[in-house]
């Protein structure tokens, strides 16, 4: 059985933003049997020993599968599509789409998006006003051509949902509050159709149990 290592309890400025909720979606899309290992970060469980051995880089979200250990957002979504045969396609060159878009997803979009967060968190004041911008601007040509990418497309890799679409929609999470998803109908309504999903529902519900918070605060 596979167990998922997820947060319990963490600073309250991270709850509900966390990548282990991208983990979680893939596993209740795909009905594999799983469990949550829970997590204190306040409390250093993922500097202790045990947490070291399995992850890399002492982050969250990590699975377990009877002893082969998989680390990376990505790579565990894609892991969990493989092994249920779900959220990807059975022939070689749709798979090599469906890994095309998550890598787009964790390599071209979602650094710029953590760049902008890190700046929001750390210059609020902006005392760098052109970096500032020039992640904007950055932030704004990915997300252009994602509206180009989706015209005419219900989903952003395959015809079908896949995991592509675990990694896009939750890497454009981040910024879900702010205005820089609103020039963009499209990658608006995307992402909206992913959020609608039943498997997505039910991961926000169970993570908001199990970081003890209501549903409607992590929306
Ligand atoms: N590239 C990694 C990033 C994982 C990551 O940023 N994890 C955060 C939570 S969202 C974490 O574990 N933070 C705790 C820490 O770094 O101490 C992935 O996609 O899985």
């Amino acid at each position: 059985m596979i167990t998922l290592y997820g947060f319990g309890r963490i600073f309250p400025g991270g709850v509900g933003e966390t990548k282990d909720l991208r983990a979680q979606w893939a596993l209740e899309e795909t009905g594999l049997p799983y469990r949550v290992h829970a997590l204190d970060h306040t409390a250093g469980d993922l500097d202790g020993d045990a947490y070291r051995r399995i992850s890399p880089f002492r982050q969250v979200p990590v699975i377990d599968d009877d002893g082969f250990v998989v680390a990376e957002s990505a790579a565990v979504v894609l892991y969990v599509a493989e092994k249920a045969g779900k959220l990807i396609p059975n022939d070689f060159r749709g798979r090599t789409r469906v890994v095309q878009w998550c890598f787009a997803a964790v390599g071209t979009v979602e650094p710029t998006l953590t760049c902008r967060d890190l700046l929001e968190i750390f210059d609020g004041d902006k005392t760098a006003p052109k970096l500032h911008s020039e992640v904007r601007k950055l932030a704004g040509r990915w997300l252009g051509d994602l509206e180009r990418r989706l015209e005419a497309r219900e989903w952003i890799a395959c015809s079908d949902f896949t995991a592509a679409d675990i990694m896009m929609s939750g890497v454009l999470r981040s910024i879900r509050k702010t205005d820089l998803m609103e020039p963009f109908p499209r990658i608006r309504a995307y992402h909206e159709r992913c959020q609608a999903r039943p498997a997505w529902q039910r991961t926000l519900g169970l993570y908001a149990e199990r970081l003890g918070v209501r549903v409607a605060d992590i929306r």
